[in-house]
């Protein structure tokens, strides 16, 4: 591989005075939180040369379930911010690492681009299986591969995408608000779907798996929108703000 300099922002946050309560009370999402831009440097790794991986993501989106995941899996990753609304994923330094412009990447120890939220979350999942991130038996996995793909396919990718990137869905402004409440009602929809999967249940699967990081970040944009979530995913998303690595990265993220 061809060296690659890049500038991207990157975790180091410079906070600038604000206060934890400020930042709780920012409006979705808090951009201005990517205030440190860096060198950076690819190359191929130099044999024996300890290289740890590399979370392309955007503070509050859905690459914050995959930044939940690494936390939770405890390995050394560095992260680098994204800024979308600056357009740095259409970058061509971006480009070079997923030309599909979207977060999350992740770029693991042999260098390799990793994309797509269930791809890099299964991965994990079967990499690091002392983790137990997904069942081993059959019926469970492909319970948890089904939540997975509901989530990021429909919750995310047809309901909270109509809200976020009204544009990409039509380019008539007099049919944007009609879109953004479409998006809504997928949203609102999908939830009460997966509300009567977790009926008795702690997690999706039982037990903490990759799905429930899936599922924290929508709730969590639920949240921030003021969209109302039904019992067991309220439950569910309470219960998940408790876990320690999903409190460190919300304030890495910059949110608490
Ligand atoms: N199918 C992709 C979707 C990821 C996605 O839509 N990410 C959004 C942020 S939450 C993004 O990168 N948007 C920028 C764009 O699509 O240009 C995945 O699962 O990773």
């Amino acid at each position: 591989m061809p060296w690659v300099d890049m500038r991207l922002p990157r975790r180091h946050y410079k906070r600038t005075g604000e206060t934890v309560g400020d930042l709780a009370n920012r409006p979705f999402p808090p951009w201005e939180l990517v205030l440190e831009t860096v060198s950076v440097r690819l190359r191929e790794v130099l044999p024996g040369e300890p290289r740890p991986m590399k979370l392309y993501m955007t503070p509050g989106s859905c690459s914050t379930g995959i930044h939940i995941l690494l936390e939770e899996l405890g390995i050394p990753f560095e992260v680098y911010l994204v800024n979308l609304p600056a357009g740095d994923h259409r970058k061509p330094e971006y480009l070079a690492i997923n030309p599909k412009s979207t977060i999350p990447a992740l770029v693991r120890d042999d260098g390799s681009a990793l994309t797509e939220f269930q791809a890099i979350a299964y991965w994990l999942a079967r990499t690091y299986p002392k983790a137990r991130l997904l069942p081993e038996d059959p019926e469970g996995a492909a319970r948890v591969i089904e939540m997975l793909a509901y989530v990021v396919g429909t919750l995310h990718g047809q309901g909270f995408a109509r809200i976020f990137t009204t544009e990409s869905f039509t380019s008539n402004e007099a049919e944007r608000e009609a879109v953004r409440a479409r998006g809504r009602e997928i949203a609102e929809r999908g939830f009460a779907i997966v509300n009567e999967t977790l009926a008795g249940k702690d997690y999706v699967a039982g037990t903490f798996s990759i799905a429930d990081a899936a599922l924290f970040y929508t709730e969590f944009w639920a949240d921030k929108l003021g969209l109302d979530l039904p019992g067991h995913c309220l439950a569910h998303y309470r219960r998940m703000l408790e876990r320690p690595a999903v409190q460190r990265v919300l304030r890495e993220e910059g949110y608490r």
